[in-house]
């Protein structure tokens, strides 16, 4: 596995998928500039190799992605892999790309999965300055999975794509994201039994956490409601800016980045992803299986979690209003306790022991076909 070892969800969804593989009794060897987040412990079968970046004064930017490179082909060669996964595009499927011709060099034919998270396509992958080496990678890949059917449908539209896309959703594990008894917390932050609304994200532009102060803001109007943001990044400052500015900071938590956001959400009323983009949404299917409803934006692959006026509501992007009157839809005592329930069911297809399989599958089926095709040119 090859992921970017931060809180961001490319990272958590290769993070567990390597965890819930070892548990199978698959070897999974990570490999990354720091240990990933969530892989703060010894468990069998799981190993973790670091990407030493030599940081030479003449390198103003030190060349990650040739370290990166040069780590694959020796943990390849040395621990005998039959794969290497990639998640997220820049840089991983180019470093991968070097890789593969690298271990060529030496008889060794490694297979590439490169798995699409989102923002590698829509946002930072089709700027003109990583536009071709994305997408030759992905075509170079030897089989490319991406998080939602509509991320596929954006890189076939963005990309000169010759590679067959398919389609693995993010999911979920549901014994450790499950509603929690957590009254005490309620308590603490709601002592009037006031209704909670919750997001969660890094705090990026994308996010539009703007939109969900505002939401919050009209919603408190209206009736008595706390917010609590779990994260961290570029627009925290901003938006605590703007928590003054609408006169909401004495009603809005900013937890930073937490590591039991389970325990937080197992108290929430409503999750709000408002997001401009979003490729699939897993902090919003962690919310669901905690039993929170959702008000989001009918943008990427959010409509193929959030089912229109089941698990929650879908607005157009940016609109505040219609999110409001959403919000207040749902926490109307009659409403909430089936919009809970929905939300549990819906989150339960994205079990990992649904998706799991898929990804065995898939290794399977790249595994036979790269081999097939080395056995004829040898
Ligand atoms: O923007 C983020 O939340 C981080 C980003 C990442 O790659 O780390 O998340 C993307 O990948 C997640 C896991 O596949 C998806 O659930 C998120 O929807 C996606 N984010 C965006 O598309 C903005």
């Amino acid at each position: 596995m090859v992921c970017y070892p931060t809180f961001g969800g490319s990272g958590v969804v290769a993070t567990e998928l390597g965890k819930a593989l070892a548990k199978k009794g698959h070897q999974i060897h990570f490999i990354t500039y720091t240990q990933p987040a969530r892989l703060d412990f010894f468990a069998e079968n799981l190993f973790f190799h670091q990407v030493n970046i030599s940081n030479y004064p003449l390198f103003e930017y030190a060349p990650y992605e040739l370290a990166l490179a040069s780590k694959m082909v020796d943990v390849v060669e040395h621990e005998k892999l039959d794969l290497l996964h990639v998640h997220y595009a820049i840089p991983h499927a180019s470093a991968a790309f070097m890789a593969k011709q690298i271990l060529k060099t030496k008889g060794i034919e490694i297979p590439v999965i490169t798995t699409l998270h989102g923002t590698d396509i829509t946002l930072v992958g089709k700027d003109p300055s990583y536009e071709p080496v994305v997408t030759f990678s992905i075509n170079q890949s030897d089989g490319v999975t991406s998080v939602s059917a509509d991320l596929k449908r954006d890189t076939y539209k963005h990309f000169d794509i010759k590679k067959e896309i398919e389609v693995i959703p993010n999911f979920i594990d549901l014994e450790r994201f499950k509603k929690q008894k957590k009254d005490h917390f309620k308590k603490a932050i709601c002592p009037n039994d006031e209704k909670l609304l919750v997001h969660t994200s890094n705090f990026r532009k994308v996010k539009r956490i703007g939109d969900i102060v505002r939401i919050f803001a009209q919603v408190k109007e209206i009736i008595p409601a706390k917010l609590i943001l779990i994260g961290d990044g570029p627009e925290k400052v901003k938006i605590e800016q703007l928590c003054k500015e609408l006169n909401v900071e004495r009603c809005v938590h900013f937890l930073g980045k937490l590591d039991a956001v389970e325990e937080v959400l197992s108290v929430a009323d409503v999750f709000l992803m408002p997001s401009e983009k979003e490729s699939f949404g897993l902090a919003a299917l962690e919310a669901m299986a905690c039993e929170v409803p959702l008000i989001a934006s009918n943008t990427g692959g959010i409509p193929e979690l959030n089912v229109q006026g089941v698990t929650g509501f879908l607005s157009n992007v940016g609109d505040i209003e219609e999110m409001v009157k959403n919000t207040l839809f749902i926490l109307k005592d009659e409403n909430l306790p089936k919009f809970k329930a929905n939300a549990l069911k819906h989150a339960q297809e994205f079990d990992i022991t649904n998706i799991l399989p898929k990804y065995e599958a898939y290794y399977e089926k790249i595994v036979m076909q790269v081999k097939g095709k080395f056995a004829v040119s040898v």
